[in-house]
Parts: structure tokens; sequence; C-alpha cells
């Protein structure tokens, strides 16, 4: 075993350790509740978690992308919802890092990676999900001031967080007119939407973020005008991997638990891990997983040495894993019987937090959108 290989599963094992203790006691609660379990997230940020692949002077982990999956994938396996919040938080905390001047980093890095601050990512609107080129949200230059008018739709933590990156439009149609803010959580004409009533992700908040007259100083522009569509695929690049994870992580544990009830559980006068039709379900659920690991942690190597098809990667990855990955974890519903679909399992709120995975951070139809048309310009 290599250094790096011992470093990365003494990381994996702190993250389990944390995920253990503070997460999955207390997940089936947050989802009832609604609960948003800020606290928590600030004992994740004391353990590097706000800004994972963020660099040190800043008071990031530094660390790669690999790393992140193998952090994802562990946090999942405790909570899947929270530990999806905290993917969108990292993908905020990185795109200031990378795409920030240096006082822009020195003033909004540190408190994000220690997760004192948390941050939402705000590309979404009510007419332009898919097609997010075509977003409508105007930010007019007004003297040293940009003035930010629009609605943005579904926003991860929207009202509990105090830096939105919010993408708005400056120049023409498309997505070479669009440019990224620093908008901090206080400012005026700021407004949130009533919290969603969704099917999953109960444990964190989903509401619009509403921009009225938002005044941003120009110090506050993420890059330069036009620059903000690419500045926000880029983020997406490693958003994608770690939502993947996040699935892994979540149906490794519905796998691991179906694999533990059916020694547990017995019928036709034995246990019903004595059933080889359902072992082979097991050994094929194990498989896919296996399968989806080793692309997901290819796509993070890649996506590393930023190479020239590493959003393609990233897409085949997301698809592959989310989708597989919710595969699994209903078949572990499944392996459960009816006991599969109380919520004091546990089971049915993972499948009901990886559903969305398959649809945000860019639909499975978009990632095989971006597949498709790089094998065509191939
Ligand atoms: P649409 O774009 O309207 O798509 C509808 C359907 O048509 C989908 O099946 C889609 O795949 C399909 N489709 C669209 N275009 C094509 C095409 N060209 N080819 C084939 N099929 C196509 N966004 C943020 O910015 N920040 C967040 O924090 C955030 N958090 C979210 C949290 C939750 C719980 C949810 C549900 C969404 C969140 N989103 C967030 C938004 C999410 O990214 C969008 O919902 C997603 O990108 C899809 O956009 P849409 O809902 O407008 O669907
Ligand atoms: N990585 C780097 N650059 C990218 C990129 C990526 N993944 N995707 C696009 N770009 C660049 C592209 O290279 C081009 O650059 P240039 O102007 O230098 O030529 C520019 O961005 C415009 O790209 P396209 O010409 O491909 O733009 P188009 O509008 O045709 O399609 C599409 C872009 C569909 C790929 C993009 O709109 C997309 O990914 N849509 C899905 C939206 C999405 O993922 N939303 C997630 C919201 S966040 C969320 O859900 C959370 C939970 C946080």
């Amino acid at each position: 075993m290599t250094s790096d290989d011992e470093e990365l599963l003494a990381i994996a094992r702190e993250v389990r350790r944390f995920a253990e203790h503070e997460l999955a006691p207390h997940a089936i609660e947050w989802d009832q509740a609604k609960h948003f379990p800020v606290d928590v997230l600030r004992r994740a940020g004391d353990l590097g978690l706000g800004g994972i692949c963020v660099a040190e002077d800043v008071g990031g982990s530094g660390l790669g992308r690999l790393e992140a999956v193998t952090i994802f994938e562990e946090l999942a396996r405790g909570d899947t919802a929270i530990a999806a919040y905290v993917s969108i938080h990292n993908m905020v905390t990185s795109m200031i890092d990378s795409a920030g001047t240096d006082d822009q980093r020195k003033q909004w890095v540190p408190g994000l990676a220690s997760m004192e601050g948390l941050g939402s990512y705000c590309l979404t609107e009510p007419e332009a999900g898919s097609d997010a080129g075509a977003l409508r949200t105007t930010a007019r230059r007004d003297g040293s001031d940009y003035v930010l008018d629009g609605v943005k739709q579904f926003i991860s933590g929207a009202g509990s967080s105090s830096v939105y990156v919010v993408m708005a439009r400056t120049g023409d149609a498309g997505p070479r007119g669009i440019t990224a803010f620093i908008v901090p959580g206080d400012a005026a004409g700021l407004s949130f939407g009533a919290n969603e009533r969704k099917m999953g992700w109960h444990a964190q908040p989903t509401r619009q973020v509403i921009l009225d007259g938002v005044r941003v100083p120009v110090s506050q522009r993420l890059g330069d005008e036009g620059e903000g569509f690419g500045i926000a695929m880029r983020g997406l690049n490693g958003g994608r991997l770690n939502i993947a994870a996040c699935s892994l992580g979540g149906a490794q544990w519905a796998l691991e638990q179906a694999t533990s009830y059916l020694q547990s559980r017995s019928a036709f006068g034995g246990p019903l891990i004595s059933q080889q039709a359902l072992v082979f379900q097991l050994a094929d659920m194990a498989t896919e997983l296996e399968a989806s690991r080793c692309l997901l942690h290819h796509a993070a190597r890649t996506l590393d040495s930023r190479a020239a098809d590493a959003a393609k990667v990233c897409a085949m990855a997301k698809r592959f894993v989310t989708d597989s990955a919710f595969t699994v974890a209903n078949k572990a519903l499944q392996l459960h019987g009816g006991y599969g679909y109380l919520s004091e399992y546990g089971i049915e709120k993972v499948v009901r937090d990886l559903r969305v995975h398959q649809i945000l951070e860019g639909t499975n139809e978009i990632m095989r959108l971006i597949v498709g048309r790089a094998l065509i310009e191939a």
C-alpha cells in the first residue's frame, strides 16, 4: 500500500466515524422534522469538510477529487441529504477559491471552509433549468455597483446560507452573456420563498431566492463579465462527482442493511439468505456499486488531471452512478419486504433522497446530451 492509499484510508475512517456518530443516529428524526442541523454542519467544518478541494492558505483542506468522492461516499452512509448539502456548499467554496481574486478569496473563503457560514449555488430559474444558458436574472451596472433582479428556483440551503453565488445576465442572450456574483445573505433586496415540500432531502431547505434590486459592489463580481457560465459549469464538474458519491454511499449502506436483514429474517423453514435467488440479487447489487465506484474514481482522477475530456467523463460518472445507486437502493427496499416501506428502517429515506440525484446538478438526460455531443464532436 502506498502512503497515498494510507492517507486516503485514514481520511475515510475519520469521516466514517463522524457519519456514524454525528449523522446516522439523527437522520430519520431530521428527515421527519425537516430539520437542517446547522450546528452539526459547523462540526463538519471543524473536520475540514467545508473546503475539501480548497487551497490551504484560505483555510481549505487542499485535497484532490479522489479524496473528495471518498469523503462524500462515507458521509452519505450517515445521512445522504446532509452529505448532499455539504457537497453543494463545497462547490460554492471551491468556485470562490478558484475563480476569485486574492481579496475575494481572503474575504469569503475562510468562513465557508470552516462552515461558520453556509453557501448556496444559484443557477436555476423558474423558466431556465436544463437550459441554464437561457437564464433571465439581470445584473445592471450602476456606477461602482451592479443591481441584480430576478428569481432563482430550487436553491439548496437558501434562507440559511450567508453566501449566495448568483449567475446573472450582464450581456447578450446565451451562455456568454452571463456573469457570476457573490451576494451576502443579508443584502438589502434579497428574500426567500417558502421551504418547498419535497419527496426527499427533507433535512435541507430548498427555496426560491428572490433578488429585487440587490446592489452588489464590483468587488463582488466573480471573474470578468461573461465568464459566469464557465465558472458555474466548472463548479458543476466537481459537484456532479460529489453528488454521485453521495448516491454511492447511500446505496452501499442500503445494500449492507439488506444483507444483514436477509440473514436475520426466516421464512420457508430457514433464513432468507439461503435462497440463492436473493443472494444473486445481492451479488449483482454489489457488482453495480463496485463498477460505479471504479468509474467515479476514474472521473475524479480525470478531473484532477485537468484532462480535456473531464466534463464528459464527469457527466458519464454522474449519470451511471446516480442511476445504478438508485436501482440498488430500491432493490434493498424490496428485499426488506414490507419493513422496507417503514420509515424506522431508514431504507425508504435513502430511496427518496437518492431519487433527486438523477434530476439535479444536471438531469441524467442532460448528462447524456453532454456525452453525446462530445462523441459527435470527437
Ligand atoms: P427542465 O429543464 O424543465 O426539464 C424537464 C425534463 O426535460 C427533464 O426530464 C429533462 O431532463 C428533460 N430535458 C430538458 N432538456 C432536454 C434536452 N435537451 N434533451 C433531453 N431531455 C431534456 N439548482 C440550483 O441552481 N441550485 C441548487 O441548489 C439546486 N438545488 C436543487 C434541489 C432540489 C431538491 C431540486 C429538485 C432541484 C435543485 N436545483 C438547483 C435545480 C435542478 O438543477 C433542476 O431542477 C434541473 O437542472 C432540471 O431543471 P428543470 O427542473 O427546470 O427541468
Ligand atoms: N465544464 C466546463 N465548461 C463547460 C461545461 C462543463 N461541464 N459545460 C459547458 N461548458 C462551456 C462550454 O465549453 C462553452 O464554452 P465556450 O463559451 O468557451 O465555448 C460554454 O460553457 C457554453 O456551453 P455550450 O455551448 O455547451 O452551452 P449550451 O447552452 O448549448 O448547453 C449545457 C450547456 C446544456 C451543457 C448546460 O446548460 C448544462 O449543463 N445544463 C444543466 C444545468 C445544470 O446542471 N444545473 C444544475 C443546477 S445546480 C443544482 O442542481 C444543485 C443541486 C446545486
